[in-house]
């Protein structure tokens, strides 16, 4: 006998795997619905429910991590964490149907949250019945509208070098232009509403009137003015920085046009963001943000399926924070929303790297989207377009390789 460890990319892989040695159709869907234990933290349970919980789990042969202090009886609301495959899971809703204590509406919520996490396609509505399939990687080409900008230097300030850049970025695979007239580097000033319309406006006309409806055009701004006339004069996604917050016209103006909206995160503003920022655990703050962000959103009219979800990297970021969203990238995916992902050039690469010069931080670029790809990232917000695009090329060769 011979033994090693094999893996697994998705159930799909294993029942493919499980036929091709021979065994039975239902052996192979039973068996795959065994391969993989997911993991559910699931908080605001009572003492009772929790120590339920746990016997039904290991009843079925899955566990449940529980406080000591609920399992010796404290009264409290704990945090718990499911362990269980899916086969596993089926067995324990069985169980939980009958339950007190709040775990009736249990298994529906495991379920949701599995099916969001699970989910790998998705497809935004445009402008003019077009579309924004995003089951592949997409490469959004940053298009920077504003003289000071710290990675292109305002080499393409002009109008006919922007038009230009924008056209390059899409023969080297940019399916969506960003195109901004306002840095949100830290420690940035605001620009005035008419000098952003001043240099974006333009830029976005020449580009829909130079390229047709091809690319993607979205428009880097916080401010529904500057959006708004961006959407009239062609764009098609808003890239809110701010996550809708600094202008309370803002979701009214994406919600009237029916366009896709980048809901991102960032603490405080461009100006103090980076003064101190502090967090117990960016990544459960984020999902937090995210979660009142999307009810928010919705309750202002902006369909749920046109948001794009950002964890904002380097926005009121510590180095640590902006390590610890890429390593857990992947619990983003809770929503079943498509994820996008900016670190191009930007300082923690420099700091891990010791790279002073922005356009010196291909490399660490580059390394920094591996964790965000196998985290679900589908937007990939880039300086450098045809490297990364050739990248994202490679390691979308290796996933959908059959072996
Ligand atoms: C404008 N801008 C700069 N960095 C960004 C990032 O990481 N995400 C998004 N959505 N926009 C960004």
């Amino acid at each position: 006998m011979k033994v090693r460890v094999r893996e697994f990319k998705d159930k799909a892989s294993l029942r493919e795997y499980l036929l091709s040695v021979g065994n039975t159709p239902r052996g192979a869907q039973i068996l795959s619905s065994k391969g993989r234990v997911y993991l559910f933290e699931v908080s605001g349970v009572d003492t009772r429910a929790a120590n339920i919980l746990k016997q039904d789990a290991i009843s079925v042969g899955a566990d449940c991590a529980v406080p000591r202090r609920a399992s010796s009886f404290e009264k409290g609301r704990w945090t718990v964490l499911l362990i269980a495959t899916e086969r596993e899971l089926a067995k324990l809703f069985e169980k939980l149907k009958e339950q007190p204590f709040g775990l009736k509406e249990l298994p529906a919520r495991v379920e949701a949250a599995l099916k969001n996490y699970l989910k790998d396609s998705f497809t935004l509505k445009l402008p003019r019945g077009r579309e924004l399939p995003l089951s592949k990687p997409a490469v959004m080409g940053i298009l920077n509208a504003t003289p000071d900008s710290f990675s292109d230097g305002g080499l393409f300030n002009t109008l006919e070098s922007a038009v230009k850049r924008a056209e390059e970025m899409v023969e080297e695979g940019a399916l969506i232009i960003d195109v901004g007239g306002e840095s949100t580097r830290p420690g940035a000033e605001p620009v005035p509403l008419e000098e952003e319309v001043r240099r974006v406006i333009p830029v976005i006309e020449a580009v829909r009137e130079r390229l047709g409806d091809k690319p993607v055009i979205s428009v880097d701004t916080y401010k529904a003015e500057v959006a708004r006339r961006a959407l009239e004069a062609g764009a098609d996604v808003v890239n809110d920085i701010s996550g809708l917050q600094f202008d309370p016209e803002m979701a009214g103006v994406v919600a009237s046009y029916g366009v896709p909206v980048v809901i991102m995160h960032i603490k405080g503003t461009p100006k103090n963001m980076q003064k101190e920022p502090y967090y117990e655990d960016a990544v459960s703050e984020i999902i937090d943000y995210f979660e009142e962000r999307i009810e928010f959103a919705t309750g202002q009219g902006i369909e749920r399926e046109q948001i794009i979800l950002d964890p904002g990297i380097g926005f009121g970021k510590r180095l640590i924070d902006n390590l610890c969203i890429l390593k857990r990238f992947g619990e983003f995916r809770v929503f079943g929303l498509p994820l996008l992902i900016g670190t191009s050039r930007k300082s923690f690469i420099g700091a891990v790297t010791g790279v002073k010069e922005p356009r010196e931080r291909l490399a660490g670029s580059l390394a920094s989207l591996v964790p965000a790809y196998y985290g679900g990232a589908k937007i990939f917000r880039v300086h450098d377009v045809k490297e990364t695009y050739h990248f994202l090329k490679v390691l979308e060769a290796v996933e959908e390789s059959r072996c």
